[in-house]
This record gives C-alpha cells, structure tokens and sequence, in this order.
C-alpha cells in the first residue's frame, strides 16, 4: 500500500518564503479546495492520504515534501533552508516514526527534500540556495549502509533540483535545460518542458500515473505524445508560492 502525507494549507500561506516569484495575492480558500482535489487525485491513484492538522503560524507548511525524504528501507528529517520552516519538521517527525528508522539532518547541513532526486540507488542532491554541503556529507553517511550513493548537483535559476528535474518514468526525466545540466543523469531518457513553460519540470509519478499541474498544457502534450498517462490538477494558487505537484505530499510504500 502506498501513503501519501500531506498537510492543510495554512491560512498564513500570503506570507510564504519566495524567492524566484513575485508575491501575489493567494486566495486561500481557493488553494485549499485546489489542495483538496490534489489529495483526491493522489487517492484515485491508489494512495492511502494521511492529512495532518494544519500548522496556522507556519506559511509554507503545506509543502511537506521539504521536510523529510522517505526510501524504502529509511527516512531521514530534513533541516529547512529557510528558518521560518525550520520548525515543519517536529509534526512530520511523529508521523513517520511508525513507517521507518529515522535519522535527522543537524546544523551546519541544511536541505529540502525538493532538492532531493531518488532514482534507484542513486540520490541527486541540488545544491540550491536552501542545500548545502554538509547536509549531503550527513547523508552520505546515513545512505552508505542501506547501498546508495548521493551526488551533489548544481542547480541554477530555479528554487529546487526538482523544480527543474522529476522523474516521469522508468528511465525518463522531465527537465528545463536551462536550469541542470543533463549530463549528470546517466543512461536517461529527457524529455523538455515547453520553452513557454520553464515552470513545468515538476510532475508527480505514483506508479505509472503522472500528477500534473494543469498551468503547462504545451509540456503536457509532450508528456502523453510519449505514451504517459497524465491527470492533471489545478493548483494555480500554490504555484504563486512556488510550490508545484511534488512538494505537497510525502509518497511512499506503507
Ligand atoms: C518555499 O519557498 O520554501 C515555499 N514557498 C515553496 C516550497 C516548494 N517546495 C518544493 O517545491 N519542494
């Protein structure tokens, strides 16, 4: 069975981190029904949803993907870029402890686990302005022992690695170019966004199924020209505070 983690929009969201994006006016009410139907296209895909209570002074903690990075065999709580998000990750920290052994990253390492790629045994690090060094020197240590090897990737123009680059099959990546190299990615297939849509790297793949955000039609043409099964999404308000499909649920088997 597959669990997926998620949490209510806070209703102080207007006051979220940015960092590449203008603020604009969030409509909470709308970002909570877009979060709503999210949770439901997660549970349509076979997902058990484990929504956990809001966090009302905590702006951008409906973006639970940055607080924790679950692998088959562990999970480890992240330390957040950004101190207003440092504290995210007590509450995620118990809901996990039944799933996995735990280990947390500690200061001076700080990452988000939107800048963590897992593909197989081998897990991308971007090195963004919320990740650093340290961070992946800790998780080089936590890893070894379970078999897998963390690479470090430089990310530029974007917030997160996977702001840029996620998996949306097997041996297929959706990418910006512009954003990470490709080199890095051995023996992968790429697939670009649309030139008009440097925001769309960012889909979710629960199986064979893709969660998509429904602001990137061009890259989503591309995506079912590959034969990829597609279901689309509105989340337009939490786009404005720079999170997209990936960074709003915690996926893993149960
Ligand atoms: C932030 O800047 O931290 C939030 N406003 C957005 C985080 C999005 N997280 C993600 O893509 N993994």
């Amino acid at each position: 069975m597959r669990i997926a983690i998620t949490r209510q929009v806070s209703p102080q969201i207007g006051q979220c981190e940015l960092t590449h994006l203008e603020r604009q006016v969030i409509d909470l009410e709308l970002a909570r029904r877009q979060h709503h139907q999210y949770e439901e296209a997660l549970a349509a895909l076979g997902c058990q949803v484990h929504c956990l209570p809001v966090e009302p002074d905590l702006p951008d903690s409906v973006f639970v993907e940055d607080t924790a990075v679950v692998l088959d065999e562990m999970a480890f709580i992240t330390r957040l870029g950004a101190d207003s998000r440092k504290p995210e990750t007590t509450s995620i920290a118990r809901a996990l402890e039944p799933y996995r052994q735990l280990y947390t990253i500690t200061a001076p390492g700080a990452v988000d686990g939107g800048d963590v790629l897992c593909l197989g045994k081998t897990i991308y690090v971007g090195l963004s302005s919320r990740s650093n060094q340290p961070a992946i020197d800790q998780m080089m240590v936590f890893m070894k022992p379970y078999g897998y090897t963390v690479k470090d990737v430089r990310v530029s123009g974007c917030l997160h690695l996977k702001s840029a680059v996620t998996q949306v099959a097997d041996n297929t990546l959706l990418i910006n170019p512009e954003w990470v190299e490709t080199g890095i990615f051995k023996d992968m297939y790429f697939i670009e966004v649309d030139p008009s849509e440097p925001y769309g790297a960012n889909a979710l793949l629960i199986g064979n199924n893709l969660i998509y955000p429904s602001s990137y039609p061009r890259t989503q043409r591309r995506l079912e020209e590959h034969g990829l099964s597609v279901k689309t999404v509105d989340v337009s308000e939490l786009i404005k505070a720079e999170g997209a499909v990936t960074c709003c649920s915690l996926v893993f088997k149960g």
